[in-house]
């Protein structure tokens, strides 16, 4: 019973619900809020309600209560494979949320929809984007070890999982995660480029919990400032291609030794045990810094004096005029992406949409982040298509609100509540926001276009139309 958000219509509708089944198709046309509910259906209820708060009420349970048809089984509870062919390299891929927009399915990559993405500054773990280029790597936590070495250190040392939670400080980050890709899609439409094709949900914000990188380095014996050599951390994951080459990316020393980089080994992601697809048992959270970094089922740490060598560090993830082909690139003369730019994009309402003028006011939601721990100070919101604007009004996660200068790692919602403008049947609504250092986004995608569609901040439009 799977069907979109859209189109309720004639499928049966089915969700589950603290392991019982319910059939609610007779009650999504009576659903106090609408056609949301479709979002979850085919799946369970749980991290929704979680989300909207309104439910955690008797008489909802009563309601729901009316349309149970089942239970799940013992094992369908479980977090588990969905694929129990072992000669499948996927076979250790967890299951996921069906409400999430599959890019593609082996490797898992998928993104929220849109308005769930801006209900909570903070993104449950289920609905969190998952960016994976390999298979879900199987990884035994008794048996887990991590392993630092390189130069500037005297041994390699091996770190166990109950070593890292046992003998370093716990520390707490919230921190937003972009990928360079996010949004290529509005780059696809100036002119093909290749990758996945995301919308504008590849961004998605936890508090992670683990130790700090520094923490590490220092207890493996690194003395800052002794061996100049020393210029990048390369990380390693677990997860392997067919060759035996893993996933690797690294990180300037800089950020890694600095006292308010905040660089996590992270365990924990919004307070739960790091989830499979997020990287189980650790990954690197690198905040300010482009998705690709924050490498998972992170295997090896190696101090060195070159940037990690693997295809995603030296022939990926790296901007280029748009007046570069797949003839004429040279990736060598580019440098990898490390901080990200301003960002910003409306989630509510949706491109295309036809909304009723029933109430007199318009409201328009959407998020805002910028790299390198730059603070986002200002979201300007136009309705026609940047000629006059108004300013949004901006929040933060719990506890977020005041950061330090240069380590505002989390990104800020933004909703503006306007009367309709009279006369306008046609709406053409754009965001840009403004970061602390008064970087803004450029107007339009075609100059910034490149030929694997990465760093897409341009203004974000969507056209509604208005009807009495
Ligand atoms: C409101 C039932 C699923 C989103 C409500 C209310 C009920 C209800 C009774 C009104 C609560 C009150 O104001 O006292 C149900 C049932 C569901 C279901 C029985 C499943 C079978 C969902 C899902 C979502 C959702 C999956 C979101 C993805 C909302 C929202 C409201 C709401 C946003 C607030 C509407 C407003 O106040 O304007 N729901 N719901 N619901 N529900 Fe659900
Ligand atoms: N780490 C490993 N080991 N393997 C990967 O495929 N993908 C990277 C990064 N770390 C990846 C990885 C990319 S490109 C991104 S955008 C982020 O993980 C996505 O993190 P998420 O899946 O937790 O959202
Ligand atoms: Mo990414």
């Amino acid at each position: 019973a799977a069907s979109s958000p859209n189109d309720n219509s004639e499928v049966s509708s089915w969700v589950t619900f603290k392991g019982e089944i319910f059939d609610i198709t007779d009650f999504v046309g009576l659903h106090p809020g609408g056609n949301k509910i479709m979002l979850a259906a085919g799946g369970a209820l749980e991290p929704f309600w979680a989300l909207y708060a309104v439910h955690s009420q008797e008489h909802v349970l009563e309601i729901l209560s009316q349309y149970k048809v089942g239970e799940l089984s013992a094992e369908d509870q479980l977090e588990k494979s969905y694929n129990d062919d072992v000669s499948d390299p996927y076979a250790w891929d967890p299951q996921r949320h069906p409400a999430l927009v599959v890019n593609s399915l082996k490797p898992f990559n998928a993104e929220p929809p849109p308005e769930i993405l801006t209900e909570d500054p903070i993104t449950p773990n289920t609905f969190f984007f998952k960016r994976n280029h390999l298979p879900v790597p199987h990884v035994d936590p008794d048996s887990y070890k991590l392993e630092i070495s390189g130069t500037g250190l005297p041994d390699t040392l091996t770190l166990t999982l109950d070593d890292l939670k046992t003998k370093f400080a716990k520390h707490t980050v919230t921190a937003t995660l972009q990928c360079a890709g996010n949004r290529r899609s509005e780059m696809n439409k100036v002119k093909t480029v290749k990758g996945l094709e995301w919308g504008r949900g590849a961004i998605s914000t936890a508090r992670w919990g683990g130790v700090r990188l520094r923490d590490v380095l220092l207890h493996a014996g690194y003395k800052p400032d002794s061996c100049s050599l020393v210029q990048h951390v390369q990380f390693e994951g677990l997860d392997k291609d067919v060759t035996g080459t893993s996933y690797g990316a690294s990180i300037p020393l800089h950020k890694a030794l600095s006292e308010d980089g905040d660089v996590l080994l992270a365990y924990e992601m919004n307070g739960e045990v790091l989830p499979l697809d997020h990287g189980f048992p650790l990954r690197v959270v690198v905040p300010g810094v482009v998705g690709a970094r924050n490498v998972k089922w992170l295997g090896k740490i190696i101090l060195s004096a070159e940037e990690s060598q693997s295809h995603w560090q030296q022939n990926d993830y790296k901007g280029f005029s748009p007046s570069v082909d797949w003839d004429t690139v040279d990736f060598s003369s580019a440098p990898a992406i490390q901080e990200l730019p301003i960002q910003s994009a409306i989630t509510e309402p949706e491109d295309g949409a036809i909304l009723e003028k029933d109430s007199d006011m318009l409201t328009i939601k959407g998020y805002a982040w910028s790299g390198g721990g730059r603070e986002v100070v200002r979201v300007d919101v136009s309705l026609d298509g940047g000629k006059t604007w108004c300013v949004a009004e901006l929040r933060s996660a719990e506890g977020e609100e005041a950061r330090p200068l240069g380590k505002a790692w989390a990104w800020k919602l933004w909703e503006l509540s306007v009367p309709f403008p009279p006369d306008m049947n046609q709406l053409d609504i754009v965001c840009k926001a403004v970061d602390n250092s008064y970087n803004t986004q450029p107007d339009t995608v075609a100059p910034i276009w490149n030929l694997r569609g990465v760093l897409c901040n341009a203004w974000h439009r969507v056209r509604v139309t208005v009807t009495t």
